[in-house]
Parts: structure tokens; sequence; C-alpha cells
């Protein structure tokens, strides 16, 4: 039997990596070859992306994937964090800086574009929850600007890094879904919104499914890397929740998924979208999975309130404050891990502080009581979203899967599983890029469905099992402070 080496990359907000999978009929393993930081970058013009310190990770990355290997590749996938993008002038030279989604420039746009195509339109054309960081709301902010006059080309982040290592340009599909400019029912462009929108979508390159090839690596690239080629790039799910929604270990349809890193992205998968107007006012979005699938999901802050507040206190281990949590009072204060308060960087422990008092709730008087502040409060937020899917999308489930870095939290775990009221199977932790790898391995070996794929991953990947516990009657209590008018 054969067994084949695959490249992930795998873009997060804050590290980027390059994984090795190895994929046998019966074998699934993942080597890290590289770990890279990403650190977003404050200039006079704003919160910026250091994408060419990205793609150089991405290099050292193949290099050292390479290395694992005797220069053997038989393919590399890219998947990255969603909405932001690379503008390209008519020679295909980068124009500027990619922005961060954290950055401002998107404040009060949101309300310009409703006045052409009101948020319910909106919602019922894509689909897509309201986000102010959605591309389609940093092109309304950029309208007028001297790059977006100049620019010939939009690439995602994902498709930009493939850009670079092939010299190919394309638009994969599940990323293209968080731009909100494609229909999720036709899984296509939508002309008329566009069009109504003044966004010229010649700025796309042809739209490319997760599995279809992607180029080669340029001549270049190979020299650079020490690889044999030629070295096949393959389309992935490249949207990193798309990729670690492949590869949740579910059997069965009756399951919810929470993606855990940066972000906790809660719900569904979906063979349908849900565009109601109830859906909607919960704030549930529709991204496009694989194989025809929809992600119904909802973006809650996740353990991004936690990296600002180690951030804050100067770097203190994970572990110890972990202990300290789960030795500090339940539920004593929570806040709305959904609020878009969270969202930009910086001060986090007394935005925190803030939304405590501000709820008539008491103020977390260390950094271990301001974690576990934190983590009932994703709980909190995982429980509800779990709970609205179900409702909006009459999909009732049996599971929760917490996959993602969350997975290796063993007391975000529990405290999900409680809050929740349901089992929760924790892993696998590195997700996406194992949704990345299993794409490749689809496209280039023997295909099989979604539910081969979650086989594997059920036989090969090691899962821990949460079984719910506690008084139920404290989540819907804790609940109530956050809901309650004031
Ligand atoms: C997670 C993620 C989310 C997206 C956010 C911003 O890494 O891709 O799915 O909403 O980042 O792009």
């Amino acid at each position: 039997t054969v067994t084949r080496s695959y490249a992930a990359v795998d873009l997060g907000a804050s590290s980027g990596r390059v994984m090795v999978g190895r994929v046998g009929p019966d074998t699934l393993e993942l080597t890290e070859a590289h770990r890279f930081p990403n650190r977003p970058v404050r200039v006079p013009e704003g919160l910026r992306w250091d994408v060419l310190g990205l793609y150089a990770g991405v290099l050292d990355g193949l290099r050292a994937a390479g290395a694992l290997g005797a220069g053997r590749l038989d393919s590399v996938g890219i998947d990255g964090w969603a909405v932001d993008y690379g503008l390209l002038d008519a020679d295909g030279a980068l124009l500027g800086n990619p922005v961060h989604y954290r950055d401002a420039r998107t404040e009060g746009v949101a309300e310009k574009v409703w006045a052409t195509v009101p948020a319910p339109e909106l919602y019922a054309a894509t689909g897509l929850q309201y986000a102010p960081f959605n591309t389609l709301y940093q092109l309304a902010a950029a309208r007028d600007s001297a790059q977006l006059a100049q620019a010939r080309r939009l690439l995602l982040i994902p498709d930009l890094m493939s850009y670079w290592l092939t010299g190919v340009q394309g638009t994969e599909l599940t990323n293209a879904s968080t731009t909100q400019l494609i229909d999720p029912r036709t899984r296509t462009w939508s002309a008329d919104l566009a069009q109504r929108l003044g966004v010229d979508l010649e700025l796309f390159a042809p739209l490319r499914q997760p599995g279809d090839p992607a180029g080669l690596l340029r001549p270049e690239v190979l020299e650079e890397t020490g690889l044999v080629g030629p070295v096949p790039v393959t389309a992935v799910g490249s949207h990193d929740t798309a990729s670690a929604v492949a590869a949740v270990p579910a059997a069965g349809e009756r399951f919810a998924y929470i993606c855990t890193g940066t972000w906790s992205l809660a719900g569904l998968e979906l063979t349908a979208p849900v565009l109601t107007e109830d859906s909607r006012a919960a704030n549930f979005t529709n991204e496009l999975g694989l194989d025809g699938t929809v992600r119904y999901l909802r973006n809650i802050m996740g353990l991004w309130l936690l990296q600002e507040c180690v951030r804050a206190w100067g770097g203190p281990g994970l572990d110890g404050l972990l202990r300290e949590a789960a030795a500090a009072p339940a539920l004593r204060s929570v806040v709305d891990a959904g609020d878009a308060a969270f969202l930009a960087p910086g001060h986090m422990p007394e935005r925190i502080a803030e939304a405590c008092r501000a709820s008539g709730q008491p103020v977390p008087r260390n950094p271990g009581e301001t974690t576990r502040c934190i983590l009932d409060s994703l709980a909190l937020a995982h429980r509800r979203a779990v709970e609205d899917a179900q409702r909006l999308a009459d999909h009732p489930v049996d599971v929760v899967h917490v996959v993602g870095g969350g997975a290796r939290n063993a007391l975000l775990c529990q405290l999900t599983a409680d809050a929740c009221g349901l089992p929760v199977v924790a892993g696998p932790a590195e997700a996406a890029a194992l949704g990345n790898v299993l794409v490749q391995a689809r496209a280039h070996g023997p295909a099989g469905d979604r539910g081969a794929l979650r086989d594997l991953l059920v036989r090969t990947q090691p899962l821990t099992r949460y079984t719910p516990g506690g008084d139920p009657g404290r989540w819907r209590e804790a609940q109530a402070r956050l809901t309650a008018p004031r």
C-alpha cells in the first residue's frame, strides 16, 4: 500500500504552521515541520498584516517539510483565516500591505451599505452574518482609496500565497463565501448584489473548488525550498474553518461542532442554507463547506479574549493560569463573548472588568479569576450557539465536537459539556491542518466521501470524551444575567 505525503500550510491570526500529513488507507499522521509567528503591525494608516513575513514563513516551512521526506511532497495545500485580501496592480504586483480584519476602517460602514441594500435583503441574498470585517464592508470602506482604484485583482490571503508559489490565480470557494458576495444557494457570485453595491467582480480570479488543481510550485520556489519537482498545489477548503469542519471526527449527522482557536466557530454542517429572518436576528452565518455543504455557525470571540489578557499580563504561562482558573469560583461573573466590544486589540483585562461592572457582576480580582470568567463566558456562548443552531435549522444533535487549539484545554471542554448538557468529544487540535491534508489526499488518492474521511479520523486520531455534569440551572441563571434588561 502507498503512503503519500502532503504539506498543509495553515495560517492563523497569531501564527502560521506547515505540517506534513502522511496518509495511507489506515494511516493519518501529522508532523509539524515549521511554526512561525504572525504578528499584526500597527503603522500610521492602521493595522496591517506582514504578508511578506508570512510568505517567507511558508517558504521556510516548505523547506522543512521537504527535509522530512527527502525533498518529496505529493502536494501542497493552503488554508488560512477568512475575509482579508491583497490587491494586485495590472502587473500582478501587490499593492500595499493587506489590512487586518481587526482594523477600525470598517466602523460605521455597514450602515452605508445597508442604505443601498437593506440588511434583511443582504442576508437573504448571501446568508452571511453581520460582521464589520466581511470583505464586502472592507471594500466599501476602501471605496475611494487610491489603492483600490489602481487594483486589477483581489486575492484572499491563502489564494495570494498560492499565487506567489505557483504564478496561478484563483478564488477558492469556501473562503470566497466569506466575502459576502456569494449566493449560498447557487454557490457562485451574486452579480446583482455586486452591481448594486458597485463591486467589480472582475477583481476576482475564477472560482475553484476544494480538490481542484491550483498550479505547480514555480522553479524558483523549488530551488529555494530544495523540493524535487513537479510539486502540485491543490485547492483545499482554504478557509481555515472549512478545513477544520472537514476534520470533525463525527459519525452520522446529529452533531454540532465548535472550532476553537482565536475564534470559537460554533454550529452545524447542513446541506442547505438557513436564510430566515430569525436566523439573521440570531446572527448565524451560512458559509460554504466541502461537497455542497453549508457551515451554519456563529462567530464567538473565542480564546482571543484570553490571548489578549495574557499579552497584557506580560505573558504568564497558560498552565498556571488554567490551574488557578479551575480553582476559582465558578460562574461568578460572565461576559457576552459575542460582543463586538471585544474585537479590537488592547486593554482586554480592563474591558472584561468593565463588562462585568456594567452588568452588575463582581469584577475578577486577579488573572486566575479573569481566566475563569473568560472560560465560563465561552462555555456559555457555546451553549447558546449550539442551542440556537439546532432550533433555527431544525437539526437536533446528540454530541458536540470541539476541534482546534481549545480541544487541548480540558477545563474549557468540560465547561462546554456542562453548559451544553451534551457530551463533548475533543480533538483533533490540529483540525484545520488535518482537513487540509485530507482534501489533498482525496484529490490525489482513491476517492472517498466526507464520511470516509471522517472515518479515517475516528480510527487514527486520539479523542477525549467529556461527560456533562453539574447543575444546568446555573448556566440558565448566568445567561439571564447577560440578557436581563438593566
Ligand atoms: C478563524 C476565522 C473565522 C473568521 C475569522 C476572520 O480563523 O477564519 O472563521 O470569521 O477568522 O477571518
